[in-house]
């Protein structure tokens, strides 16, 4: 029996969607999209994946040998080479982690108060888009709900920065979500962002469906409650989505700490002038880049952001160099 090629649409407990390549191919489909198959990793390690805490992401290309008795399920042998990733640092596997694979666009879901806007959790999303070499934008949903000053600030720095905001409310109609729409048209794009912010309910309403479960926020804590439990890619009519489960934190992986400062180009206008080659902006005396941002020049909230990321980095560093 000759291997076959798919495209990994979920999975869980070694056992993962797949949907065949060149479906119309079959002749009992013809004309229609074929049910994904059951597949697992045949053996405990998979060809391509060898040090990866998970193995397989959503929208990751495998090889499979489909079982010769069950045309529906079948032997997953090899992951094919990914054009990219979008990875986080796993704490308890201490492994990078991808949350999904080969996409074009990160769509980074937020809202304004419910739950609250976490912009240092978006760069944290961001930086690992720019690290993966995947274009971004930030979504903030949830567009009935007010902002603040500082809410519209951050935005603008973003906007400054060539990162486009949409916003967008789950509602039909809303022209928000016609932009998002016009947006991620022919692109297989991933939603991630904080749980409760309405990753899913998005995901519904470009496509049209109530499939995807939808969650209520905690009236405790003001925030989701993991709704959605497992990334999965699902179809929509002009392309693919991958709806990804909220977290709380975001880990930066594959960043040296000393690269950090590389990944913000909005520094780079104050850092010529730091007194130091090589500044790394936290703990250098003379650092121009500290100075903008004490007196106002540099988003303070900006430059927090990037000496949590790099303390996060250089702790990791010692002990795992
Ligand atoms: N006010 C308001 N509520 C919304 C909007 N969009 C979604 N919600 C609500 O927000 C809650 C959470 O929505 P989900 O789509 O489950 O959020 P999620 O980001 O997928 O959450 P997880 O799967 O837990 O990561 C639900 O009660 C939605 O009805 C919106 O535009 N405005
Ligand atoms: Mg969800
Ligand atoms: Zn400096």
């Amino acid at each position: 029996m000759t291997g076959q090629k798919g495209t990994v649409l979920c999975g869980a407990n070694n056992i993962f969607l797949v949907r065949p390549w060149g479906a119309a191919g079959l002749p009992a489909d013809a004309g229609k999209e074929p049910p994904p198959l059951e597949c697992r990793i045949k053996g405990k390690i998979l060809r391509g994946a060898e040090k990866d805490y998970n193995p397989l992401a959503a929208g990751d290309g495998v090889s499979f040998l489909p079982d010769a008795k069950n045309p529906r399920s079948g032997v997953l042998y090899e992951r094919l080479e990914r054009k990219n990733a979008l990875l986080r640092w796993n704490k308890k596997g201490r492994a990078p982690q991808a949350i999904a694979a080969n996409v074009d666009l990160l769509v980074c879901v937020t809202s304004p108060q419910s739950p609250p806007f976490r912009p240092r959790f978006l760069d944290r999303l961001l930086l690992a888009a720019a690290f993966s070499d995947i274009p971004a934008l930030v979504c903030l949903n949830k567009d009935d709900q007010a902002t603040t000053p500082e809410i519209e600030e951050r935005l603008g720095d973003y906007e400054a920065r060539n990162i486009p905001v949409l916003r967008t409310r789950t509602c039909a109609g809303d022209s928000g979500l016609y932009a998002l729409r016009d947006f991620i048209a022919g692109k297989r794009v991933v939603f991630a962002g904080h749980s409760g912010v309405g990753k899913t309910s998005l995901f519904n309403c470009l496509s049209g469906s109530s499939g995807r479960k939808v969650g209520e926020l905690s009236e405790k804590y003001n925030r989701g409650r993991h709704t959605t439990v497992l990334a999965c890619l699902a179809a929509w009519a002009a392309g693919e989505i991958i709806d990804t489960p909220g977290v709380r934190e975001f880990d930066i992986c594959g960043v040296y700490s000393r690269d950090l400062r590389f990944f913000f180009s909005d520094f780079d206008s104050y850092a010529k002038d730091c007194r130091l080659p090589g500044c790394t902006h936290t703990h250098e005396p003379a650092c121009a880049v500290r100075e903008a941002a004490e007196n106002g020049r540099l988003l303070f909230d900006r430059y927090e952001s990037y000496c949590r990321v790099y303390s996060d980095l250089l702790r990791r560093e010692k002990y795992a160099p």
